[in-house]
């Protein structure tokens, strides 16, 4: 990571939108980055309500300020949008790069080789889509189809610092590196371990880590909290619940989905609720914005 920081004109930090203030791992960054610009990425912005843009990003402009980093910019990305446009990979994006990179050249002169090019690293935590923006970038800028890095939809897939990823031609060539999700999500200020939560709600920890029950039990309390009850259609329940096995016990009913286990006492095979993968199909259906656009860190919006 050093030597490629070393040879970085600007960093592209990526977060997901759901959790703009939880797990960004600010104090490393600023460690890692010193005085190189810093373009945050809000990823998977098709996820939340459009309308809290500006006040997602005014807020996080001010924190970043009052601890000292400047942002060069915040957007807010779709990355999987059809149209580019959308997705915010227009020109106006690579401009923004561009103006970023050009500041870096006039403070360290000799810095830059217009021949070698300009290179971007790409910085996140797990699972916020860090390769996904890489391989869209090459495929609007450079017009390149295909993916160049590898994308899944569980944390770590991306397992080392890959080479240079050409992004850009013109007007200047773009290159960028790839990483693993190498920062830890941070949490300060989380007596309660939500901002944990709502992390691992977001696949930024591996779900085998926290385990399916326990954030299936938070995307409930979440729901509840937030007086949003979509969900108990589709657990299959007939009123809202705060009992995350109540609610799995009516999903398996809905879905006939039990799992035989042998009852010691009699000896006879019953039947048991298969929490595991209904806490999955739970967990599954807020990720893919099937309970609506929620903010997960709308709290501590004001
Ligand atoms: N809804 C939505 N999903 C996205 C978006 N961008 C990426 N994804 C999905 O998020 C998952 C993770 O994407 P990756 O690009 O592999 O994320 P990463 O940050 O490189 O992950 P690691 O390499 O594991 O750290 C994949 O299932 C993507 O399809 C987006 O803008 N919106
Ligand atoms: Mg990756």
């Amino acid at each position: 990571m050093g030597k490629v920081l070393r040879q970085t004109h600007c960093i592209l930090e990526v977060h997901d939108a759901r959790i703009p203030f939880s797990g960004r791992n600010i104090n490393l960054i600023k460690r890692l980055v010193s005085n190189k610009p810093i373009i945050l990425l809000l990823n998977k912005s098709d996820l939340i309500s459009a309308d809290l843009r500006p006040l997602i990003r005014s807020q996080l402009m001010n924190k970043m300020h009052e601890i000292g980093v400047h942002l060069e910019d915040i957007l807010f990305m779709d990355s999987i949008a059809a149209n580019a446009k959308q997705a915010g990979y227009s020109h106006q994006f690579l401009t923004t790069i561009l103006q970023s990179v050009e500041r870096m050249m006039i403070d360290e002169a000799n810095f830059m080789n217009e021949e070698k090019g300009h290179n971007l690293l790409v910085m996140g935590i797990p699972n916020v889509g860090k390769s996904t923006i890489i391989n869209r970038m090459r495929n609007v800028y450079l017009n390149k189809a295909g993916k160049a890095t590898i994308v899944g939809s569980k944390a770590g897939v991306t397992k080392a610092v890959l080479e240079r990823i050409k992004i850009c031609d013109h007007p200047h060539k773009l290159y960028l590196f790839d990483t693993p999700g190498i920062l830890q999500p941070s949490f300060e200020n989380d007596p309660n371990q939500e901002q944990f939560m709502r992390c691992a709600l977001c696949g930024t920890i591996s779900d085998e880590v926290i385990g399916k029950e326990l954030i299936a039990d938070y995307l409930l309390y979440w729901l509840n909290k937030h007086q949003l009850f979509d969900y108990v259609e589709f657990l299959g329940l007939t009123s809202p619940t705060n009992d995350i096995n109540e609610a799995l016990t009516h999903a398996a009913i809905k879905f006939n989905q039990f799992r035989p286990f042998l009852n010691l006492e009699t000896g006879v095979q019953e039947q048991k609720p298969n929490y595991k993968p209904l806490a999955e199909k739970f967990i599954g259906e807020f990720r893919k914005g099937n309970f609506g656009r929620l903010s997960l860190d709308i709290d501590e919006l004001k």
